[in-house]
């Protein structure tokens, strides 16, 4: 009686809440609009309207997903190592890792970033950020890999990275650590961080054409932390805006000691100016270490080269490079409206989110409307540079992007929830639950200067409840919203691979125009290629073996080798030779340490292999190619060392077995 009556009492609880709202945010079931299916169903067989191109943070990777469906279409390593593909795996992709420090096979990828032209995204590239290693990526959107690594020296904590200017004249790279200089000794005790220690950002030139990256120049800037930043466009094209924590300058428990200030600074930089000293040669030339990493699509192989110099301003004395503006309460996000004139800060700790004019902080730049200076750079006054204050947005405001109604969407990351608002009359339109704590958000376009306004996407870090278990770890996971009309509506929820952080989306029409179905056999310029079956063979230099193979559905050629012997080094230059799209094969031979390849129609990939005992092994192709895919294998025989089986090697037919038990 006693139970029945507890029960009772829970539910009557129950559905006296269900008449209120707001108590806390609604589960799942109820707070998806009845609709939604309707609205992320993609028919069998057809297409997605948008790319989304998902960070992948301590995966190092990027995953990219079709909209509004949320299905995974391809995971790309970039600062990773990625056994599906033999990235990273391949002698041909090993020197994409390099960095001054060696290979690095692994980074914290946090922000992506399509390129762009006259401020809208263009189709051709997406650049991604190393945050441990400092590096920036730049992965190829007509094969859909990784073309181009630059290391950055004078930096730790690559995190403000890698925002792009309106036509990607350049892509900016701010540390999130400030360091030394390389070229000064980095021996000093950590408790000199104020004399010691700088902040550095880094402009790298694209070239229009093809892409190509260089450090143009880095800026030494004031020793804090740069978190986030964008560039100006429209009315703001020519600046840049970082947010800036820890300006307290402190070097431990920075939890407590870099949230002493009440507000810290957004700094905003004038990069044609910083560009006119440059060309006038007014730079310092630096020597430094950095890694140049370049993937070719006519070699097939990655290069990479060791770099030595950086050109660098010292802000300090130039004094119309950098601005600071206060900011409460250490910025996060650092973000900028589409006609470029509002820059809105988010900082984690406040409760209000301040929106900046592009128009107020020229006018007190001329006006020379300074409190004092921060290590020599001007601060501009708070409300001489402030449109207006945001009033109870929400708790812990990470992020913000825009629609295309003069909207502004912000991520409010301790009460879990996106914030809707008006960016001229600065008013909390709408608010949405989201499940959970979520960090970044991104709006279809939402950094362009014409966003698409028809969805957003809140990245969470938590999903508690909203999956089935998988262990100790849960899925993190996105969540799709349909911000067509007034309210915004969740629609999908969709798992992430690795932890997402930045996200972009755009339309699938500018990419899959582009996108490449095969490499042409004629324009395959790696040293290995074996050019038809005819083309292969089997060499033997000193104690390196090169195997010039050949896939073709569905046989390798040679598949009999023998005559390798231990102490051997041998490398398998397997050629695809098919010219059709979607036709990969693979390679792998039993106990290589590294990995398989998979060589796609058209290109040559290298496996290195070192036998470690004298026997038989298979080899066979790893790629489902067809009806016959299990026969495409084959065997190599490793003699001891010294021995004197012949090298021999075939394809469909057999040797008279030669005699390998007398010794001559
Ligand atoms: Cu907010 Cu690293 Cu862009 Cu993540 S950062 S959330
Ligand atoms: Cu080629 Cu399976």
């Amino acid at each position: 009686m006693k139970k029945y009556n507890q029960i009772a009492a829970a539910v009557f609880a129950c559905s006296l809440l269900l008449g209120f709202t707001g108590c806390k945010p609604k589960n799942a079931a109820s707070a998806v609009s009845s609709d939604a299916a309707a609205k992320v169903y993609v028919a069998p067989g057809k297409y997605d309207e948008f790319y989304n191109f998902v960070s992948g943070g301590f995966s190092g990777q990027m995953s990219v997903y079709g909209l509004p469906s949320g299905r995974l279409l391809r995971v790309i390593p970039v600062f990773s190592v990625d056994p599906e593909k033999g990235w990273g795996y391949s002698e041909e992709t090993k020197p994409m890792l390099n960095t001054s420090h060696g290979i690095v096979p692994w980074d914290d990828l946090h922000h992506v970033q399509l390129s762009k032209t006259n401020g809208e995204y263009d189709g051709k590239w997406v650049f991604g950020n190393a945050n441990n290693t400092p590096r920036v990526a730049r992965i190829d959107l007509k094969t859909f890999r990784t073309a181009e690594i630059i290391e950055l020296p004078n930096s730790g904590g690559n995190h403000s990275s890698p925002f792009i200017t309106e036509n990607t004249e350049y892509v900016i790279a701010g540390t999130r650590f400030s360091v030394p200089p390389d070229d000064q000794n980095g021996d000093v005790p950590i408790n000199t961080y104020k004399q010691n220690f700088k902040g550095t950002i880094s402009f790298i030139s694209v070239q229009k054409d093809n892409g190509a990256m260089d450090i143009a120049f880095q800026l030494q800037c004031p020793g804090v932390n740069f978190d986030l930043s964008r560039a100006g466009k429209g009315v703001s094209h020519g600046w840049f805006f970082f947010s800036c924590y820890n300006t307290e300058q402190a070097n431990t428990l920075l939890e407590v000691n870099a949230s002493q200030k009440d507000k810290d600074f957004i700094m905003a930089v004038n990069w044609k100016k910083a560009e006119e000293y440059i060309k006038a040669g007014k730079g310092r030339k630096q020597s430094v270490k950095y890694a140049h990493n370049v993937y070719s699509d006519i070699t097939h192989s990655a290069t990479s080269t060791i770099k030595t110099e950086v050109t660098v301003l010292d802000v300090k004395d130039f004094k119309d490079i950098c601005y600071f503006f206060p900011c409460p309460k250490s910025p996060h996000g650092c973000d900028v409206s589409p006609t470029g004139e509002y820059i809105v800060g988010s900082g984690k700790l406040a409760a209000l989110i301040p929106v900046f004019s592009f128009d107020k902080l020229q006018k007190a730049i001329a006006a020379k409307d300074f409190i004092g200076d921060f290590d020599g750079v001007p601060i501009l006054k708070y409300e001489s540079v402030l449109y207006g204050e945001v009033k109870k947005p929400g708790l812990g405001p990470l992020h913000t992007e825009f629609d295309n109604k003069g909207n502004a969407y912000t991520s409010m990351f301790v009460s879990s929830e996106v914030v809707k608002w008006n960016i001229k009359e600065l008013k909390v339109v709408d608010r949405v639950p989201t499940y959970y704590s979520v960090g970044h958000l991104t709006v279809a376009g939402g950094d362009t200067k014409t966003p698409n306004g028809k969805y957003m996407v809140a990245y969470n870090k938590i999903t508690k409840d909203r999956y089935l278990p998988t262990g100790p770890e849960l899925s993190q996971s996105a969540q799709l919203y349909d911000i067509s009309g007034d309210k915004m509506q969740l629609i999908l929820d969709y798992p992430t691979i690795g932890e997402p952080h930045y996200a972009q989306i755009v339309s699938a029409d500018l990419i899959k125009k582009n996108s490449l179905k095969f490499f042409k056999m004629e324009e395959n310029k790696n040293p290995y290629f074996s050019n038809g079956e005819g083309g292969t063979k089997v060499v033997r230099e000193g104690n390196k073996v090169h195997v010039y193979m050949t896939a073709i559905r569905s046989h390798l050629t040679p598949d009999n080798i023998e005559g390798v012997k231990m102490g051997d080094e041998v490398y398998f230059h397997v050629t695809n030779l098919e010219q059709d799209w979607d036709v990969p094969h693979g390679f792998a031979v039993k106990g290589a340490d590294n990995g398989e390849l998979l060589v796609m129609p058209g290109e040559t990939q290298t496996l290195k292999w070192t036998p470690d005992r004298v026997g038989m092994f298979p080899m066979y192709c790893t790629d489902f190619c067809s009806a016959l895919h299990q026969e495409m294998s084959g065997y190599i025989r490793v003699s001891p060392a010294g021995s004197n089986t012949p090298l021999l090697f075939s394809t469909g037919k057999n040797y008279p077995a030669a005699d390998t038990t007398k010794k001559k």
